[in-house]
């Protein structure tokens, strides 16, 4: 949960200046960290990443689509949902990293153009591979997508003699065959399943709006609850292994130079602590990393969010509820962040 202490010396090819400055000498990372430097207590902050984590590797990656991200073919909208790691722990660390405080748009680390300028990048992407090895062996259907247009996707890049080389994804699956593998680690976020915390019994729907009261929504600009109705209740064990239950925000629109950061909460009221993710309740994350682009004046983008939530009803015991209450509390540039609709839908995953 820290940066190695090598990349921390100075005068090494590995430091690098532009990077925040109160997150040096050890400090704990925090994939909570949403650009302000908060006074969580050092504890909290290692059981949220633990909570993070276990909820980005198991709950929300039951299955290749949402541990990827949504298909993206020729002729789709962009933005049809990124993967969950992708969402955290990857952007967290890239905003965490980078030096906010001192350069306008969060270099090197903390910006998508200037990242790779940090020789640390390399090393964070790598580990973000290593989770991708380490998702695989939870097992159940977490496993390598076989759909063709993916196996066969090309990317070309240079060799030593700079001559471009071509790699489909289908030679990227298995690192062997590259020549490299990562040694075993501990996993303690592995156990990390999250109890509840918050609530006994069901929040009293009745007296929260209707998601159709709610969306489409204009501004994020404080928490807001809803209720919503679940297209089905009470589902067997059978019925949970071929459809995941998916809570899905439609057209998350802001300014992508800007960073935006929300959490996603069940079964909770609008007084809930968000600084203490280790909880049962508490479902998930967006995050985003800006982009700066240049000349181009059109930094509009709108993105479809996703969380699989049927092992998290199965822990708030929610699962025999028709209508259930979900609470977002932006943490970060909700002020320009507005959200078309939210739905429940059942999903083959
Ligand atoms: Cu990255």
């Amino acid at each position: 949960m820290r940066i190695p202490p090598m990349f921390d010396r100075e005068g090494s090819s590995l430091y690098d200046d532009k990077r925040n400055q109160n997150h040096r000498n050890g400090t704990i990372i925090d994939l909570g960290h949403f650009g302000k430097e908060v006074d969580t207590p050092q504890l909290q902050i290692m059981t949220n990443n633990l909570t993070l984590m276990y909820r980005q590797m198991v709950t929300n990656a039951p299955c290749p689509s949402q541990f990827f991200g949504a298909a993206y073919p020729l002729g789709a909208e962009p933005s049809p949902g990124m993967g969950t790691i992708e969402n955290i722990p990857h952007t967290p660390v890239h905003i965490w990293t980078g030096d906010k405080p001192r350069q306008k748009n969060g270099e090197n680390m903390g910006n998508f153009y200037s990242a790779g300028l940090d020789p640390i990048f390399y090393c964070h992407h790598a580990n973000v591979d290593r989770m991708w090895d380490e998702w695989k062996l939870i097992g159940g259907k977490r496993r390598d997508l076989s759909n063709k247009d993916w196996l066969n996707s090309e990317f070309f890049f240079y060799d030593e003699n700079r001559n471009p080389y071509r790699v489909k994804v289908r030679d990227c699956l298995d690192s062997k065959k590259m020549g490299f593998s990562y040694a075993p680690m501990p996993t303690p976020w592995r156990n990390f399943k999250p109890i509840r915390k918050t609530t006994t019994g069901k929040v009293n729907t009745a007296s929260i709006a209707p998601v159709t009261k709610v969306f489409p929504l204009a501004k994020l600009d404080r928490a807001i609850s809803f209720s919503i109705t679940r297209p089905a209740s009470s589902r067997t064990t059978q019925e949970k292994n071929e459809q995941e239950e998916i809570l899905t925000f439609k057209k998350i629109a802001y300014d992508d130079t800007q960073y935006v950061r929300f959490d996603v909460f069940l079964n909770v009221d609008k007084t809930v602590n968000a600084d203490e993710l280790d909880k049962a309740e508490f479902a998930g994350s967006y995050t985003s990393l800006p982009h700066v682009h240049g000349n181009n004046t059109n930094h509009a983008t709108s993105v479809t969010f996703t969380l699989a939530i049927t092992e998290l009803l199965e822990d708030i015991g929610l699962e025999d509820e028709d209508t259930i209450a979900v609470t977002l509390v932006p943490k970060v540039g909700g002020e320009g962040v507005s959200i078309e609709s939210v739905e429940i839908k059942l999903e083959d995953c």
